[in-house]
C-alpha cells in the first residue's frame, strides 16, 4: 500500500475481494501463527491486550470465529509514513457476517510498543462515511484525499508507549508520518455482537 506499511500478522482486509473474504485467509493465518511461535515470546501479547481490554466486560474478550474457525487474533503494524485518511467498517468491506455472530458496532483497538519523537499521531474526524464521500477517494488506494472530511471536528491522540488506544473506526482517521524512531503498534478489531460479545480479530 501506498505509503507503505510494514506488517508482521495478518489483516482481513489484505484478504478480500468484492466484498469476500478469500480463503487465502486462513492458510495466511495458520502460517503466521508459526511464525509468532517462532519468536519464542514466553506471552501471547494479543492475549494479553484481549484480557486487559474485557477485564470489565462480561466474558472478556474473544477471538471471533467464522465457519466455526478462529480468525487471526491481530497485527504488528509498523506505519511510519503514516496512513492515509481512510475508515474501517466490517458491515460495509464485507457482504453477509464476516464472523459467526452479527455486529452491531465495531473498534479498532491500537496498543503502542513504539512511538516516534514526533509526528505519528492518530487523528479522528467526526465525519462518517455517506455516499458524496467517494469522490474524495484517491485512485488506486485504500484511501481518501483529506478534504473529503471538510471542517469536521477532530482530535488528535499522541499515545505512549504501553498506551492503548479504542477508536470507532467508522469515523474517518489517520495517522501522520513520523519522525525519528519506529512507530508499532499491536493492533485488532473489535466487534460488538448483539448477544453482547466482544470479538477480536486480525
Ligand atoms: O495506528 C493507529 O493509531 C491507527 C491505525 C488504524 O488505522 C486502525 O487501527 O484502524
Ligand atoms: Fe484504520
Amino acid at each position: 500500500m501506498d505509503p507503505p506499511v510494514m506488517r508482521f500478522g495478518v489483516g482481513v482486509s489484505d484478504h478480500r475481494e468484492g466484498g469476500v473474504m478469500m480463503d487465502g485467509y486462513w492458510d495466511a493465518v495458520e502460517h503466521h501463527r508459526k511464525e509468532w511461535l517462532g519468536l519464542g515470546l514466553p506471552f501471547d501479547p494479543f492475549e494479553e491486550c484481549r484480557a486487559a481490554l474485557g477485564a470489565e466486560w462480561p466474558g472478556g474478550v474473544s477471538v471471533g470465529r467464522r465457519g466455526g474457525r478462529e480468525m487471526g487474533s491481530g497485527v504488528a503494524r509498523e506505519p511510519n509514513q503514516g496512513f492515509q485518511v481512510h475508515f474501517d467498517d466490517a458491515l460495509r468491506e464485507f457482504s453477509g457476517d464476516l464472523l459467526d455472530a452479527t455486529l452491531v458496532a465495531q473498534f479498532a483497538f491500537n496498543a503502542y510498543i513504539s512511538v516516534s519523537e514526533s509526528g505519528g499521531e492518530t487523528i479522528v474526524w467526526r465525519h462518517l462515511w455517506g455516499p458524496a464521500d467517494e469522490a474524495f477517494r484517491l485512485p488506486g488506494s485504500y484511501g481518501y484525499a483529506e478534504a473529503v472530511v471538510g471542517e469536521a471536528e477532530s482530535i488528535e491522540l499522541s499515545p505512549e508507549i504501553g498506551e492503548a488506544v479504542l477508536i470507532n473506526p467508522r469515523y474517518f482517521h489517520a495517522v501522520r508520518p513520523s519522525q525519528g524512531s519506529r512507530r508499532i503498534a499491536l493492533g485488532f478489531a473489535v466487534g460488538l455482537s448483539t448477544t453482547g460479545e466482544l470479538l477480536a480479530w486480525g
